[in-house]
C-alpha cells in the first residue's frame, strides 16, 4: 500500500492522520472490549395501545318505549358525562323520548329507533317522558338522576 504524492513522496500529513487513527483504535478497540453496546431486551416494550374501547366518560344507555312504559324508567349518569340514548320504539304507537331542561326530543314512529347525545354538566333529578298526548299520563315518564 503506498500513500505518495505527485512527486513520489509519502504525505508527512498522512503519516500523521494514520498514527492517530492507530492510536485511536489502540485506545478503544483494545481497551475495553467487554463494553460492546449490547441492545436491551425487548421485555419492556410497551404494548401496541388499544384504542378500540370508547372512553370511559362516554357511555351509551338504551331505552325501549311501549306503550304507558319505558324501560329502564331509572337512568343514573354522572356530572361532566357525555351520554348517547339509544331509543326503541316497541310499537305500535307513535312515542317521544324527552327531557325538556337537556332539550333531547327523541320522536319516534312505531317500530323506529332514534338516538341523541347529551353532556350532563348540572346535577340533579330530572324527568324524561313521552310527549305524545296521553301518555306521560298513562305512566311513559322516568326519572333521570345526575350526579
Ligand atoms: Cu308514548
Amino acid at each position: 500500500m503506498r500513500f505518495a504524492r505527485k512527486d513520489g513522496k509519502v504525505s508527512p500529513n498522512l503519516y500523521l492522520a494514520l498514527i492517530g487513527l492507530v492510536v485511536l483504535l489502540a485506545l478503544f478497540g483494545a481497551g475495553c472490549p467487554e463494553e460492546e453496546v449490547i441492545p436491551p431486551p425487548d421485555n419492556d416494550v410497551e404494548p401496541p395501545e388499544n384504542d378500540v374501547d370508547p372512553p370511559p366518560d362516554e357511555e351509551t344507555i338504551r331505552v325501549n318505549a311501549s306503550p304507558g312504559n319505558f324501560d329502564p324508567d331509572e337512568i343514573t349518569v354522572s356530572v361532566g358525562q357525555t351520554v348517547t340514548f339509544v331509543v326503541e320504539n316497541l310499537g305500535p304507537d307513535n312515542h317521544t323520548f324527552t327531557i325538556d331542561e337537556f332539550g333531547v326530543d327523541i320522536r319516534l314512529n312505531a317500530g323506529d329507533v332514534g338516538e341523541e347525545t347529551v353532556t350532563f354538566e348540572e346535577a340533579g333529578t330530572y324527568e324524561f317522558y313521552c310527549a305524545e298526548p296521553g301518555h306521560r299520563e298513562a305512566g311513559m315518564y322516568g326519572t333521570l338522576v345526575v350526579e
